[in-house]
């Protein structure tokens, strides 16, 4: 559907091997994702930043939909989930839609993310945990207690869930408590069986359990956001002690390095990049990722220096980008030609690019050789010093485009609205 460049959801009610239905591409849609915040597609970054400024706690309940089936122990059997291989060389089925909720062994604080399962067997997976975010984090001060790491994986989430879990921003920052802020209510929680956190009451499904301290096991290769296939790696294991669901439940997938994957995280990064920018550079107009690891950026430069500050915002604020390029406000950065006519025509390499070695990144970029220690690059294409004073553009006046009328020369055929393309 996506290579038809149509994104419906899509609901397969009877999958081979399973009785749970499978539902994908939820997030495919801007639109879809806007509304879920209540808000137009084009106010999406802003609509998100505005809920997350207020805070939503979860309400207790007694009971939900998501306890009709609780198994623990012996009845807990992965084999019974659709086993789902998503591309030619994975290592074998992904849960790749389940939201991760941990606390810190050390804070007790509450974080959420999105990591990837790797099918091991009965009761387990490996697990993906970028090194330095907040989940390894937690989880490395359990390994120091010598303690696993109680983890639950919630599946099948409102979409402002979703969204309120890739929340960037510092470790003390609870996701959890983002979310009904971005659903326009409150998120009902019950208690979970195995272990002393609350969960969503109208989730999907739950899986229980824990991460273990010490162990690792080969985890990949798999198919990433960045569009390659990366090879095995040691990682840690979950394993999982309960699994609590719908009589009905529906199974969630998301297909990594589609646009169910890649508009889903684009707007909790593109928000927090912005705010992030806007705390050094008020006059920040916009920001847009358009590629894994990279950024453009415009703002209206006031005062000379201002692009640079724009790069050192992005660096310190967010583990990924690796790429900054910064624009003046009069250029379009939802149009990538504008962008590189601005580092075309407004940026000296010497002068303008500014590199960084050795700085922690992401530990999927298949052009590091480092496992996750990368360079960063910013590009200053702001006009230097100001646009104001930088060379002028060529025109025609308007006095010349008020006194000519195209019908005096051209045929009446070829006026009215023109196709917008050349090629
Ligand atoms: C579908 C999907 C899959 C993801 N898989 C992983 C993963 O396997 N490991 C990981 O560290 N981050 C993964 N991420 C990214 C993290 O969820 C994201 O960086 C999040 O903001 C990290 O949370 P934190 O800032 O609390 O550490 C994934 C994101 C999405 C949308
Ligand atoms: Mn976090």
């Amino acid at each position: 559907m996506e290579r038809e460049r149509r994104f419906p959801v899509l609901l397969f009610e009877r999958v081979k091997g399973t009785k749970f239905p499978v539902l994908t591409n939820l997030h495919a849609s801007r639109r879809r994702l806007a509304a879920a915040m209540g808000s137009e597609p084009r106010g999406a970054v802003l609509a998100y930043l505005q809920k997350i400024a207020r805070p939503l706690a979860p309400v207790d309940v007694n009971t939900g939909p998501v306890k009709e089936v609780v198994l623990k122990g012996d009845a807990v059997d992965l084999g019974a989930l659709p086993q789902i291989v998503h591309h030619q060389d994975d290592a074998g089925p992904y849960v790749t839609a389940g939201v991760t909720l941990a606390r810190d062994p050390l804070s007790g604080r509450l974080n959420c993310s999105y990591n990837r399962l790797m099918m091991l067997g009965k009761d387990r997976f490996a697990i993906h945990l970028t090194t330095a975010k907040h989940l390894w984090e937690f989880y490395t001060n359990a390994e120091k207690l010598g303690q696993p790491l109680h983890l639950a994986v919630i599946l099948g989430l409102h979409p402002a869930w979703s969204l309120g879990a890739l929340n960037i921003g510092p470790i003390d920052e609870e996701e959890f408590y983002l979310m009904g802020s971005l659903a326009g209510e409150p998120m009902e929680v019950v208690p979970a069986e195995t272990m002393d956190l609350r969960v969503p009451a109208r989730a999907e499904m739950i899986l229980e359990g824990e991460i273990l301290p010490f162990e690792r096991v080969n985890e990949g290769p798999f198919g990433e956001f960045t569009g390659y296939s990366l090879g095995a790696r040691q990682r840690e294991i979950f394993v999982v002690k309960a699994v609590t669901h719908r009589r009905d439940a529906i199974f969630h997938d998301i297909s990594v390095g589609h646009f169910d994957h890649l508009l889903l995280s684009t707007i909790p990064m593109e928000a927090n990049l912005f705010r992030a920018v806007k705390a050094l550079v008020p006059s920040v107009k916009a920001v847009r990722v358009p590629a894994p690891f990279t950024v453009y950026v415009s703002i209206e430069k006031k005062a000379e220096g201002q692009g640079k500050n724009a790069i050192l915002a992005i660096f310190g604020s967010d583990l990924y980008i690796k790429h900054v390029i910064v624009v003046d406000h009069d250029i379009d950065i939802f149009n990538d030609q504008r962008v590189q006519w601005a580092v075309g025509t407004r940026c000296q390499a010497d002068r303008d690019v500014t590199i960084i070695s050795n700085v922690r990144g992401s530990d999927l970029d298949p052009s590091d050789p480092m496992d996750g220690v990368t360079a960063k690059m910013g590009i200053d294409a702001t006009a230097k010093p100001i646009l104001k004073s930088f060379t002028p553009m060529h025109r025609v006046p308007k006095e010349v485009f008020d006194r000519l009328d195209l019908k005096d020369y051209v045929p009446a055929s070829w006026l009215g609205k023109g196709t917008g393309s050349n090629r």
